[in-house]
């Protein structure tokens, strides 16, 4: 397996500028290490991974020096326009590093969401015409293929790739642990709990991409309650308020209740303006904000630097509140339910899981049939 440092070490020798990614937990250990030893304003967690190919491509300009962009292969969409229409060749010809895990790689078990995406990985780079390399797990053959690529990306002008399978990469113990957590007690797992027994039975759930899909479904399974009201937004991650939206708008009879991340609202916080205009009175939006992308290793969102109720005032909704205790979430889920307003909810909480959460056994097709029969009910 790579030693992260000297990758890290590799990486800075070979003159990348800005390291600018969203996580991956395949990618897990190399970010820390990016994160821990990039010298200050080196290294940005994006937005999304597109956002992070315009953050290297901004660098370039200023510098001249490719920078490195990494990202889970479910990143890869949110990235074609601007690799395409900014950073091609056939554009503004701006050359960068990419790092890609590769989730689903064929032959090896993983999770529905990522199998798709696995299998057309590489044929995508193909179609894209982006050059890659899959990394050697030895260290030395690492930064070779990485030293090749770097070359490749100046010659050409232009992205290039570096796949990364699992397990390629070392533990690598991460320094930064000075944890805000302002005076914060719950974790997600007993938010969501506590959101779910205040809840109006009928109400339909949509819930977002990680480990909080995963919690709501160890809730329901562990109290018989059935799945078909809760659609778990495996993937197509910060989608999931305007898949809820969706059910709202076309199911007015319906109540819906989205229960999203801070890390999934800030990767499509756009659709916050949508949301905020709509006034069906049928749609409550709950934030879950742990400060983290908690469910691929922990690494620092911008969660707890934002407001976040302001920012959806300021975006038409008509109610918005932060809270943190077990008291002030069924407070403020009760009265967004009985209130017919537009409400957001943030829920302030530590991060972290147990060990032993397990992932839902249904298929999600399974889970899309459940819970559509629930909503024609
Ligand atoms: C487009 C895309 N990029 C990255 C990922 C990998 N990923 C899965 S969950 C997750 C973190 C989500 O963070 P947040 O919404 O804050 O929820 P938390 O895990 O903290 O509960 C990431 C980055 C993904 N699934 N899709």
């Amino acid at each position: 397996m790579i030693d992260c440092i000297s990758f890290h070490q590799a990486l800075s020798a070979a003159g990348l500028g800005l390291y600018a990614g969203v996580p991956d937990s395949l990618l897990k250990e190399i970010c820390a290490c990016i994160t821990d030893q990039s010298p200050e304003g080196a290294h940005i967690i994006a937005a999304n991974e597109g956002a992070a190919v315009a953050l290297a491509s901004g660098s370039y300009l200023a510098t001249g020096k490719p920078g490195m962009v990494y990202m889970q292969n479910s990143g890869y969409g949110n990235t074609v326009n601007p690799l395409l229409s900014l950073a091609d060749p056939k554009v503004y010809s701006i050359p960068m590093l990419l790092m890609i895990g590769w989730r689903g790689e064929p032959g090896i078990k993983d999770e529905p969401q990522h199998v798709k995406q696995g299998e057309v990985t590489l044929e995508l780079l193909d179609v894209m015409g982006i050059p890659y390399e899959i990394l050697p797990t030895e260290t030395e053959s690492a930064i070779q293929t990485m030293n090749q690529l770097v070359a490749q990306a100046m010659e050409r002008h232009g992205p290039v790739a570096m796949i990364v399978r699992k397990n390629t990469f070392e533990k690598y113990e991460s320094k930064s642990s000075q944890e805000k957590t302002w005076d914060l007690t719950l974790r997600r797992e007993r938010a969501i709990g506590i959101i779910l027994e205040e809840i109006d039975a009928q109400v339909a759930i949509v819930s977002t991409t990680g480990m909080a899909s995963r919690e709501i479904f160890e809730y329901r399974a562990s109290r018989r309650q059935g799945h078909h009201r809760d659609f778990l937004t495996v993937g197509s991650m910060g989608h999931c308020s305007q898949i809820a939206m969706g059910v709202a708008v076309s199911n007015k009879g319906q109540h819906v209740c989205c229960i999203d991340g801070d890390g999934a609202v800030i990767m499509h916080m756009g659709s916050l303006a949508i949301t905020g205009q709509y006034r069906g009175g049928n749609l409550l939006h709950i934030i879950l904000n742990n400060g983290k992308h908690d469910s691929v290793g922990g690494q620092p969102t911008v969660g707890f630097e934002i407001d976040i109720p302001a920012i959806a005032l300021a975006c038409g909704y008509e109610d918005a509140v932060s809270v943190t205790s077990e008291q002030e979430i069924r407070d403020a889920v009760k009265k967004a339910s009985s209130s017919g307003q537009l409400t957001l909810i943030e829920i302030r909480v530590l991060p972290g899981a147990r060990s032993d959460l397990g992932r839902p056994s249904t298929t999600p097709i399974q889970n899309r049939d459940a819970f559509m029969s629930h909503l024609q009910d």
